[in-house]
C-alpha cells in the first residue's frame, strides 16, 4: 500500500470495551463500518494480553486487507510489527516516534497524536506521515483526555502546520464527534486555504452504532459535505487556470462562469499551446461539442501534454453518443491519454462506458434508475481511474470507491444552452485548486453550481430561461465570495447522500 495514497476521511478507532463495543463482535463491527465508508482502522485496545491482541489484530488485518483500507495498532508496535499491518498510531506518552520508526522501518504508516501548536509541529519534524488532533469535545469514551481545544483549537494548529511549511501533512481530528456534527467540525476547523482536515477520527460513532454500515455511510456524506467549502476557498484564493478547449457555442459563457467561480480562464483550441500552459498549475477541458477532425487532433495533443505535465483534465463527451464520428472520437481520445474527470449526461457516459446507445442530437435523456446510474458511474470510474459525474434531475459522482447521489439544480438549467459545458469548467477550476481528493473537488463544483442555479431561480428579476442566466452567473460569483469571507450557510442547501 503507498502511504502517500492513503484516505483519512472516515477514520475508525476501535475500542473493545463492553461499554462501547456491547456484545457485538469487533470484527464483524470493523467489517460493517469499512463496508460503509470507512476509510482507514485503529486498532485500539489497552486492555487485552499480547496473544489476544496479536489474535485480534490479525482477523482485523484480514478485514481491512479485503477492503483495500490500512490497518494501523494504537500504542502497541510490537503487536504492528508482528502482524505486519500498515503501521501504528502513537500518543504523546507512548513510545518516541524515533524508536517506532527504527523498528518499523520507512515503509509503514506512523500517526502521532498532538494537543498543541508545539506538539504538533515536534511530530512533522520527526517525520509523522499524519496527525491526529484533538480533543475536539469531552467524551464518554476516553475520560483521561488532557486537553479540550475545541475547532478554535484544531483551526490554529492547522493555521501554525502551514506557517511552518507542513500544509502537506495529512490530519484528522477526534472527540466526541458524530454524523449530527462531522459536517460542522470540518467546516469549523478548516483554515482553509491554508489548510484543512482531511478526515475525522471516531469511535463510539462506529463501534457502538446498531448499524456501523450505516453510520459510515452518514460519516463518509458528512465529512465529504464538511470539505466543500475548502475547496471553494481554494479556488478563490488560488485563481487557477481553466485551460478550454471547447465548443463554439459556450466560449463566452463558459469564460464568464470560469471567472464568476473564481478561476482564470484561457480559451486556447489550438494544441501547440498545451505544454506551455499545462506548466501553469491549472487544469484542461476537453469538450467535444463541436467535433471536427482537427479539433480532435488538437484533443488529444492537449491531453497528452497535460499528462505528461501531471496536470487534471475533465472530459466533456458532448452529444458522445450521437453519431459514429463521437462515438469514434470518445475511443480515440480514451486510448491516447487519462482523464482526471469525465462529466457527461446518461446516454454520453453510457457511450464513454462503451454501451451501444443512440443519443438524439446532444440532448439528455434519461432511462436508468439510479441505483443503475450509481452502477454505471461507480463502473467507468473503476475502469478509467476517473472521477465521474453523471449528471441529470438526480447527479451522481463517483470515484469507484465512493459514490454520492446529488439532488440539487434547477429546472432552468436544462432550458438554457450549454450549462452542462459551463459545469465541466466549474469542475476544472475545482480540481486544479484542490489536488489532494479529486472526488471531493468535482462533488464541490457540482454542489456549488447547483446552488447557485437555485439561488438564481428564486430571485425576483429572473423570469425565465433567458433572465436566468445573467442571474445564475451574479449567484456564482456571490456563493464564491461568501465562501471565501467564511460564510458557508449556503453548504446548508446541499442535497448530498
Ligand atoms: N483519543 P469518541 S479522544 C481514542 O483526544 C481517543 O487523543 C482521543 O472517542 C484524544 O469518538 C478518543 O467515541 C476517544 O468520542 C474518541
Ligand atoms: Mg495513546
Amino acid at each position: 500500500m503507498d502511504k502517500k495514497k492513503v484516505n483519512y476521511g472516515v477514520y475508525l478507532v476501535t475500542d473493545s470495551t463492553p461499554a462501547i463495543l456491547g456484545n457485538k463482535d469487533l470484527t464483524k463491527v470493523v467489517e460493517a463500518a469499512v463496508r460503509g465508508g470507512a476509510s482507514i482502522v485503529q486498532y485500539r485496545d489497552k486492555h487485552s494480553d499480547r496473544e489476544t491482541a496479536v489474535k485480534t489484530a490479525r482477523a482485523l488485518l484480514e478485514v481491512t486487507r479485503r477492503y483495500g483500507v490500512p490497518l494501523l495498532v494504537n500504542d502497541r508496535v510490537d503487536v504492528a510489527v508482528e502482524v505486519g499491518c500498515e503501521g501504528v498510531h502513537i500518543g504523546q506518552d507512548d513510545m518516541a516516534y524515533e524508536e517506532a520508526r527504527k523498528l518499523l522501518g520507512p515503509d509503514k504508516i506512523i500517526g502521532v497524536t498532538a494537543s498543541s501548536i508545539e506538539e504538533a509541529i515536534k511530530a512533522c519534524e520527526a517525520g509523522a506521515d499524519y496527525l491526529g488532533l484533538g480533543t475536539v469535545y469531552a467524551t464518554q469514551t476516553k475520560k483521561d483526555t488532557k486537553s479540550i481545544i475545541g475547532t478554535a483549537g484544531i483551526r490554529s494548529i492547522l493555521q501554525a502546520l502551514s506557517s511552518a511549511g507542513h500544509a502537506s501533512i495529512p490530519t484528522v481530528c477526534i472527540g466526541g464527534i458524530n454524523s449530527s456534527n462531522a459536517t460542522a467540525v470540518l467546516v469549523e476547523s478548516s483554515a482553509a486555504p491554508a489548510k484543512s482536515l482531511d478526515g475525522i477520527a471516531v469511535v463510539s460513532a462506529l463501534v457502538a452504532a446498531e448499524d456501523p454500515a450505516a453510520a459510515a455511510r452518514v460519516l463518509l456524506t458528512n465529512v465529504t459535505m464538511g470539505r466543500v467549502p475548502d475547496v471553494v476557498k481554494g479556488v478563490a484564493a488560488g485563481t487557477p487556470l481553466s485551460h478550454n478547449m471547447t465548443n463554439l457555442v459556450v466560449q463566452n459563457f463558459a469564460a464568464n462562469v470560469a471567472l464568476a467561480v473564481g478561476a482564470s480562464p484561457i480559451m486556447a483550441n489550438y494544441a501547440e499551446e498545451a505544454a506551455d500552459l499545462a506548466k501553469l498549475g491549472g487544469a484542461l477541458v476537453i469538450n467535444m461539442g463541436t467535433v471536427t477532425p482537427e479539433g480532435l487532433r488538437n484533443h488529444v495533443q492537449a491531453l497528452q501534454a497535460y499528462n505528461a505535465a501531471g496536470g487534471p483534465v475533465v472530459y466533456d463527451p458532448v452529444g458522445a453518443g450521437a453519431t459514429a464520428i463521437r462515438r469514434n472520437a470518445v475511443k480515440t481520445l480514451l486510448s491516447s491519454g487519462h482523464f482526471t474527470v469525465i462529466k457527461g449526461n446518461e446516454r454520453e457516459i453510457q457511450t464513454v462506458y462503451g454501451s451501444s446507445v443512440t443519443q438524439r442530437g446532444v440532448d439528455s435523456s434519461s432511462s436508468l434508475t439510479i441505483p443503475q446510474r450509481a452502477t454505471l458511474a461507480r463502473a467507468l470510474a473503476r475502469r478509467t481511474g476517473a472521477v465521474v459525474i453523471l449528471t441529470g434531475k438526480t447527479d451522481v459522482v463517483s470515484d469507484g470507491s465512493r459514490t454520492f447521489r446529488v439532488d440539487n439544480g434547477h429546472e432552468f438549467l436544462g432550458q438554457v444552452t450549454g450549462t452542462g459545458c459551463t459545469l465541466g469548467t466549474t469542475v476544472s477550476a475545482m480540481v486544479a485548486a484542490f489536488r489532494s481528493d479529486v472526488l471531493v473537488a468535482a462533488l464541490a463544483g457540482l454542489v456549488l453550481f447547483e446552488i447557485a442555479a437555485e439561488r438564481a431561480a428564486v430571485r425576483d428579476d429572473v423570469r425565465g430561461p433567458g433572465t436566468f442566466v445573467p442571474a445564475f452567473i451574479d449567484e456564482l460569483s456571490a456563493v464564491r465570495k461568501e465562501t471565501a469571507g467564511g460564510n458557508v450557510a449556503w453548504l446548508a442547501k446541499a442535497k448530498i447522500e
